[in-house]
């Protein structure tokens, strides 16, 4: 996969690219990423990358011109184009499913206080990493790079991600080592029993229980497995 940044900051990016999983996965060439400049594309001396808002207004907005060159300069019909947000559509794990199976990622970062409207036409999504406000798009762009990466083949081990948070709609269930008692706090017996059901069905439950007191967001969308159902009514949950 190949992941285009389109930034006036790449800067930004430099540790985040070369650390841990990312780090690795790319060095590994499981995905490669390059930088665009938008200022690359301001023209004259000056380099202005930004004007101010017609209709008045504090701040400054991000001009077509020199954003637009920018993206068309590294686009095509492979390519699948994200801009960060916080009015795009709230990301999630399912997108980030969705995300790494692209031959060509584009993600723009937005920057200043706002962007030209008429560049939104130009990309097929904007998207919020939640609900907050980030001063650009580079943070939120390494959230969804690193969101992407781990899940392309051989990034890391192909179970691992299976029962983490949200791969299922559901919070992950506690993890423990080494020792099974830390200054008298206990790891859950079930956990040392070596009864492969049992402790399958203690995670679940925990799992569920977990949901529904921290996300019951979460849980109130959930679409309940049989088995799931079976210990809901087991553990009266
Ligand atoms: Cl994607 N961009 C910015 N600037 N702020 C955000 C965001 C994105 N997501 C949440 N807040």
């Amino acid at each position: 996969m190949k992941i285009t940044v389109l930034t006036l900051f790449p800067e930004m990016f430099e540790n985040f690219l070369n650390t841990s999983i990312v780090g690795r996965s790319l060095q590994r060439g499981l995905a490669e990423v390059e930088f665009v400049q938008i200022r690359d594309f301001a023209p004259g001396n000056y380099k202005h990358v930004d004007d101010t808002p017609f209709g008045g207004g504090s701040g400054m907005v991000m001009k077509c011109q020199p954003v637009l060159d920018a993206l068309n300069s590294v686009k095509t019909e492979n390519s699948y184009t994200l801009l960060t947000s916080p009015a795009g559509k709230p990301y999630n794990q399912q997108k980030a499913r969705e995300l790494c199976k692209k031959d060509h990622l584009i993600i723009l970062c937005g920057h200043y206080e706002g962007m030209d409207a008429r560049i939104n036409d130009h990309v097929d999504e904007l998207v919020s990493i939640g609900d907050y406000v980030l001063t650009g798009g580079e943070l939120a762009s390494m959230v969804i790079i690193d969101s992407v990466v781990r899940l392309l083949k051989g990034a890391i081990r192909d179970t691992s991600t299976d029962e983490e948070s949200h791969e299922n709609g559901l919070l992950e269930y506690p993890q423990y080592t080494h020792p099974a008692d830390y200054n008298g706090e206990k790891v859950p017996e079930v956990l040392l029993s070596g009864n492969h059901a049992k402790i399958r069905e203690w995670r679940v439950m925990q799992s569920l229980k977990l949901t529904k007191e921290l996300r019951p967001d979460l849980y109130e969308k959930h679409e309940f497995t049989d088995e799931e159902k079976k210990i809901l009514k087991k553990y009266d949950l």
